[in-house]
């Protein structure tokens, strides 16, 4: 392994799927800059990543990680994957690997389906331009969507019969299961209240994952951007459950 510090590039101003990279770093102690959360003099901002992107690399969308120095990778779940299996933070068994990997990919689905709650349509359009779709997504969302994928992840933990997702052992989806779940609950807060009472596992794991010395140091930090409406996770209180 070399010296070189982690190169994280994603929007600077929300926390977004850069987050799920940024808690496994954080949870793990492992150096990284936010290139776009530091000054454009120091060749960071939006434009280091737009200069990325745009830039011939192999690499469709942030957060992309340079992980040597003129090498790119990006999807979250690849990412993570690729940051685990170097740091030793995922069991070595190859079965074990997979399922980390598909619980991370089932939670990218849940993340994505999350961001079309609010845009529907197009994410080239204006919220305001496409809010009829995004009331009655939401609300597909909140009754079918929320406890098909809470009822998932509550059953694999409990048939661990322990506290993660993969048993005992805390791994970088149980991090991006616990952004996740903080997410929907600052983005439907009634809904989330309303639902989360049926998955005793769910809360459970929520709790043992901010409790952990990493996540707890990053939440208290200025590193932790709060969520906010230019995000996946938006509170707008009209897409939420009525009183
Ligand atoms: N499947 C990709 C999705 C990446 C993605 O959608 N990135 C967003 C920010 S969260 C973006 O900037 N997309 C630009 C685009 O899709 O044109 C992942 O999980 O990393």
């Amino acid at each position: 392994m070399t010296d070189f510090v982690y190169r994280l590039y994603y929007w600077p101003s929300l926390p977004g799927r850069g987050e799920f990279v940024r808690l496994l770093l954080e949870d793990a102690g492992i150096p990284y800059v936010d290139v776009a959360r530091t000054s454009e003099d120091e060749g960071g901002g939006v434009q280091s990543v737009l200069a990325l992107v745009k830039g011939g690399i192999d690499c469709f969308a942030p957060p992309i990680l340079e992980y040597e120095s003129g090498r790119h990778i990006a999807q979250t779940a690849n990412i993570c994957q690729y940051l685990a299996i170097t740091h030793d933070l995922v069991h070595e068994d190859p079965f074990d690997r997979m399922l980390a990997n598909q619980f991370q990919l089932t939670l990218a689905d849940l993340v994505s389906e999350v961001h079309d709650t609010h845009h529907p349509i197009s994410t080239s359009m204006y919220y305001e331009d496409q809010k009829d779709a995004a009331l009655l997504r939401s609300a597909a969302f909140i009754e079918h969507r929320i406890p098909k994928f809470f009822g998932f992840f509550e059953r694999t933990i409990a048939s661990m019969k322990e506290t993660y997702l993969l048993g005992e052992r805390c791994t970088y989806p149980d991090l991006s299961l616990w952004h996740t779940l903080e997410g929907i609950e600052h983005a439907f807060p009634k809904a989330y209240a309303a639902h989360i009472v049926d998955y005793p596992r769910l809360r459970a794991l929520r709790t043992a994952v901010g409790a952990r010395e990493g996540i707890a140091a990053y939440v208290s930090s200025a590193r932790r951007m709060p969520f906010n409406e230019h995000g996946i996770f938006r509170n707008y209180p009209e897409l939420d459950l009525e009183d």
